[in-house]
C-alpha cells in the first residue's frame, strides 16, 4: 500500500500528538462555531426558559420498584354514554394563540369531575404566545396549587410550547384570507397532532377538542356530547354580536367547517390535482355544502343530531380509539381536504360516524 510508504505517514507515527493535536483543535473550533449554533435555534421570543437541572426529568415517577411494569388493558378501556359514572378520563385539548379569561371561566364553569379531567394545551412560539403562556401558567398554578385546597383539581395539565411554524399575523382578517388557508390550517394540523400524539395516555376514553377562544358553553358540556355516544360528535359554533339594524345582541354562525359533502363538492373535488384543497365557508370555491351552521333551530330538540362528512375543531368530542386507530389531522391534502375537515374523512375511512349537534350552540369569542 504506496500510502503508507509515505513520509508523512511516518512522521506522524513518530510523533502522533505533534500532527493530530492541531487536527483535534480545529475540529473542536468548527463544532463549537458551527456545530452548536445549528443545533441550537434560539427562539424568535422574548421567554425566558427555566434551565433544570441534567437530571430533572417530570416524566419519570419516582419511587417506584425497579421492576415495575404499568399494564393497561385497552380492552377494558371504555368510553361509554355513562363516563361520569364510570370514571372514564376525559383529555380537553386546546391550540393556544391568546389566552381569554373567558375561555378559563368556562372550562372551570365545566362540572365533569375535575380529577377526571386532564388538560392540553399547546402554544405557539411568538410573542402573542408568550403572553399567552404567561397566563396561563399563573391560571394553572393558581387551580392546581396544593394549598388551594378550596376548589378540585385537574388531574394532570400539560402546557407544550410548539416547536414548529405559526402564522406572523392571528388577526381575524388576515388569517381568515383565503390565500393563506392552505399554509394556515396546515400549520395549524401540525399543531393539534402535536399536541394529541404527546399527551393521549393508555388511560384517556375521550378527546374533547375545545379551541381558546370558545368563551361559552353549558356546564354540562361533556356529559352532554359523550351522553350521545358517538365515535366524533360536534357541537354548533356560534357567536353573538350586536346586529346594527336593532342595535341589540343576536346570534350567527361561526363555524363553517361542521358540513355534509355535496354533489358539488365532490365535483369540484375531481377536479382538482393531488396537492389542492377544498377549504369550507369561502365565496372563491363554492361547493353548496349544507352547513351545519344553518340548521339551528331554536324551537328544536337540543339533542337532535346530523351525520357529517366534515368538522371544526372548535369544539368537538371524539372517543379516544378513533384517535388511537390513527385519526389525525392531515396537514396534507387527504381528499383534498386538511386538518379538522380531513380528520372527519379519515376518521370515516376508519370505519367511523361522524356527527353533528345543530341545536346544541357554544359560542365563539367576538374579536
Ligand atoms: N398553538 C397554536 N395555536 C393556534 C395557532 N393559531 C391559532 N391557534 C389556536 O387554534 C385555535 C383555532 O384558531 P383560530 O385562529 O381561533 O381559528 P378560527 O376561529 O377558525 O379563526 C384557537 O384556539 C387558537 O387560539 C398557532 O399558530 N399555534
Ligand atoms: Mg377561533
Amino acid at each position: 500500500m504506496a500510502i503508507l510508504k509515505h513520509p508523512l505517514v511516518g512522521q506522524i507515527r513518530r510523533k502522533p500528538a505533534k500532527y493530530i493535536a492541531p487536527f483535534i483543535g480545529l475540529v473542536v473550533l468548527f463544532y463549537l462555531v458551527f456545530g452548536g449554533s445549528s443545533s441550537y435555534k434560539k427562539p424568535n421570543s422574548p421567554y425566558n426558559y427555566k434551565k433544570y437541572s441534567k437530571d430533572h426529568n417530570d416524566l419519570i415517577p419516582r419511587n417506584l420498584p425497579a421492576d415495575h411494569i404499568s399494564h393497561y388493558d385497552l380492552n377494558k378501556l371504555a368510553s361509554t354514554p355513562m363516563a361520569a359514572y364510570n370514571k372514564e378520563r376525559v383529555l380537553i385539548l386546546t391550540p393556544m394563540a391568546n389566552f381569554l379569561d373567558e375561555y378559563w371561566n368556562n372550562l372551570l364553569r365545566l362540572n365533569y369531575p375535575r380529577e377526571l379531567i386532564e388538560l392540553g394545551f399547546i402554544v405557539p412560539r411568538t410573542p402573542e404566545g408568550d403572553q399567552a403562556l404567561k397566563k396561563l401558567e399563573k391560571a394553572v398554578k393558581k387551580i392546581q396549587n396544593p394549598e388551594n385546597t378550596k376548589e378540585a383539581k385537574f388531574v394532570k395539565v400539560t402546557i407544550l410550547r410548539q416547536d414548529t411554524e405559526s402564522l406572523k399575523s392571528q388577526l381575524e382578517k388576515d388569517r381568515h384570507a383565503f390565500k393563506v388557508q392552505k399554509e394556515r390550517r396546515s400549520q395549524m394540523a401540525t399543531t393539534r397532532n402535536s399536541l394529541l400524539f404527546t399527551t393521549i395516555g393508555p388511560y384517556t376514553s375521550w378527546v374533547l377538542w375545545l379551541d381558546a377562544d370558545i368563551v361559552e358553553s353549558p356546564p354540562t358540556l361533556i356529559q352532554d356530547l359523550v351522553a350521545h355516544d358517538k365515535p366524533v360528535i360536534a357541537a354548533n359554533c356560534y357567536q353573538r354580536y350586536m346586529n346594527p339594524e336593532t342595535k341589540e345582541m343576536a346570534i350567527r354562525p361561526y363555524d363553517f367547517n361542521n358540513w355534509i359533502e355535496s354533489d358539488e363538492g365532490l365535483r369540484i373535488a375531481s377536479t382538482l390535482s393531488d396537492d389542492e384543497i377544498i377549504v369550507e365557508g369561502y365565496a372563491e370555491i363554492a361547493t353548496y355544502r349544507p352547513l351545519m351552521g344553518h340548521f339551528y333551530d331554536a324551537a328544536g330538540d337540543v339533542n337532535t343530531e346530523m351525520q357529517l362528512d366534515g368538522v371544526g375543531g372548535t369544539c368537538l368530542m371524539v372517543k379516544a380509539d378513533v384517535h388511537r386507530d390513527g385519526a389525525m389531522f392531515p396537514n396534507f391534502p387527504f381528499y383534498h381536504l386538511i386538518e379538522t375537515e380531513g380528520f372527519a374523512k379519515m376518521a370515516k375511512r376508519l370505519g367511523y360516524e361522524v356527527f353533528g349537534l345543530p341545536n346544541y350552540l357554544v359560542y365563539h369569542f367576538n374579536e
